[in-house]
């Protein structure tokens, strides 16, 4: 679906009130001087517009929710990123969500499904993560929402964030796949198994290599659906690959395996949109990590070697 005659239109989410950690704020800044634009441009794409989702600075805000911390306005925040995904779809053009922290997936999704579902059409959905963000506000060891947004995304937990854009669920579990996970909590472990989501954890990538994972996962996501979204977390890559995250887990993804998932997902051209979060540009050395995430999205946007 993703080919150079449409254009890309950047959506920017400088969101942190999802993580405990300040900082994912500053993430579209680093792809900014990271040259994000100019290197879709380089592909042949015509980058249409950016368009800045507004959020509120933690400081500016206090949050009594436990369970769910700053659960207000990071709904707030996804409606209105819900509703300009749906409207980017809607144009003809491929959202490019640039976070923020992983929070921001549930308004971006909902925003794709919403499109989608007006043609009664399904979408599928690939979840890179070294986390699972199956959490529920009940089972969260954090109240962090950046631990929970997919298990909202299937339909589960709060309801208000389960029913953006009143799309419920946003996907059907058969068409999810979680990839490269390696750092789950013990409640969430019987959330994911119960849930239906198909998972590649780090053993089956090391047990059968990440072409066959990415093979695997680009059939599940496609069986019935009208093309399929890429939610990118960096720190499904490893730390050494992407030190500028909040929550690095070791053993992760390394950066020829995340360049190779995200080739086939542009080979295989059902890609309708993508989104990359989690960069904390505070805990990264000279933007390196920003500059090697603009590589991994020409990847995904069709770059190839030769
Ligand atoms: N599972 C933990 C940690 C976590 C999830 N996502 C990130 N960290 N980035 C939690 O807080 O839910
Ligand atoms: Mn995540
Ligand atoms: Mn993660």
């Amino acid at each position: 679906m993703v080919d150079s005659k449409q254009a890309v239109h950047i959506i920017n989410v400088p969101l942190d009130l999802g993580a405990s950690r300040r900082g994912t704020d500053a993430g579209p800044s680093a792809f900014r001087v990271a040259g994000l634009s100019a290197a879709l441009q380089r592909l042949g794409y015509t980058v249409s517009q950016e368009t800045d989702i507004p959020v509120p600075a933690m400081e500016t805000r206090k949050t009594d929710n436990a369970s769910a911390r700053f659960k207000d306005e990071i709904l707030t925040v996804c409606q209105e990123l819900a509703s300009t995904t749906l409207q980017v779809m809607d144009a003809g053009e491929i959202p490019l969500v640039i976070g923020g922290d992983h929070s921001i997936a549930m308004g971006t999704v909902s925003g794709l499904s919403a499109h989608f579902a007006k043609a009664q059409k399904r979408l599928g959905l690939i979840w890179f993560d070294a986390h699972g963000d199956m959490n529920l506000p009940e089972s969260s060891p954090s109240g962090n929402i950046h631990g929970m947004p997919l298990s909202h995304l299937i339909g589960m937990g709060d309801p208000d964030l389960s029913n953006i854009l009143g799309a419920h669920p946003a996907v059907d579990v058969k068409n999810v796949v979680l990839i490269g996970i390696r750092d789950i909590d013990r409640i969430e472990r019987e959330i994911i198994n119960k849930s239906g989501v198909t998972a590649f954890t780090m053993r089956e990538i090391d047990e059968i290599g990440m072409a066959r994972v990415a093979r695997r996962a680009l059939e599940i996501v496609n069986d019935g659906t009208a093309g399929f979204h890429v939610s990118f977390d960096l720190d499904g890559c490893d730390p050494e690959v992407i030190p500028g995250t909040g929550t690095t887990v070791p053993g992760g993804v390394s950066y020829r395996e995340a360049h190779l998932l995200l080739e086939e997902c542009a080979a295989h051209g059902g890609m309708t949109s993508m989104e990359v979060v989690e960069l904390n540009p505070f805990l990264d050395h000279r933007n390196v990590s920003a500059e090697r995430a603009v590589t991994l999205i020409q990847s995904a946007f069709g770059r190839s070697i030769l």
